[in-house]
């Protein structure tokens, strides 16, 4: 049997991130492009970005549901405009001749954080999942984070190789915030000892940005599988990233290692 491997397509790398439902289809068909060249099972998770974080942050979808306020319009029209991202995202793969099989969180798990409930689905070859909106059994709905499916896909499959984290505009954790850092901010191998100064977009966010990627992947990094975070950007780290080949980029340990 081939082993697994859990890729995020961060939602500020497949979407133009401030203009709303703009997906950014070159990235998307290149991050295809790679899916092609090799042969192990992957699962493929991908973020908002602009399909998601605006809508759902105008009707603040992540605090659940507030009396006196009609957020059911948000619900639904998040939850289609991630049906829409993601039906981009399975064409071009399969647009690559991929076999590929999509299951939309809200029809299969239900609260919010790294302990949702539902049973992970999985596809003998490419399974996508991606952030969404969930049902939550006390605050009504709320946002549950791809990086969250990340942690849970890398350490309950059993043949997990490794886990990436593709995203966008930057080479990895950096020391400092993006528009001031020089190569030498890169951080090569990051524990949650080391503190950085990372950005969080929180007026477009609604999840943790680059903070909660470092995390889940010291979650991740702990139960012994390899973590890196890199610039999906370059297609060709990707597929070293995929392969276990050395690449520019952060690696996430748990600080017990
Ligand atoms: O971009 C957020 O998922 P993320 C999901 O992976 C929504 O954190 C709907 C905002």
């Amino acid at each position: 049997m081939s082993s697994t491997v859990i890729l995020k397509w961060g939602g500020g790398l497949i979407t133009r991130k401030s203009n709303l439902c703009e997906a950014n289809y070159g990235v998307i068909d290149s991050l295809s492009e790679i899916c092609r060249r090799f042969d192990k099972n992957l699962v493929i998770i991908h973020g908002a970005g602009s399909f998601g974080h605006l809508k759902a942050k105008k009707y603040r979808l992540a605090e659940g549901n507030i009396p006196g306020i009609d957020q059911n319009t948000g619900v639904k029209e998040v939850r289609n405009d991630m049906l829409e991202l993601n039906s981009i995202v399975v064409k071009s793969l399969q647009n690559h001749g991929l076999s590929v099989m999509t299951y939309p969180p809200h029809k299969w798990a239900t609260g919010t954080g790294p302990n949702f409930s539902g049973e992970l689905p999985i596809h003998e070859g490419i399974t996508v999942v991606y952030g969404d909106v969930v049902d939550d059994s006390e605050k009504g709905f709320g946002i549950l984070s791809g990086d969250d499916l990340m942690y849970r896909y890398a350490t309950e499959l059993l043949d997990v190789e490794r886990a990436v984290f593709a995203i966008g505009g930057v080479d990895g954790i950096l020391r400092v915030p993006p528009e001031h850092a020089k190569p030498e901010d890169l951080i090569e191998v990051w524990s949650p000892q080391m503190e950085f100064e990372g950005e969080h977009a929180s007026d477009i966010d609604v999840t943790g940005g680059i903070g909660l990627k470092a995390a889940r992947g010291a979650m991740i990094a702990e139960k012994g599988v390899d973590v890196l975070i890199i610039n999906g950007e370059i297609p060709e780290r990707v597929l070293s990233a995929i392969n276990g080949q050395s690449v520019k980029g952060t690696r996430i340990v748990s600080g017990n290692s």
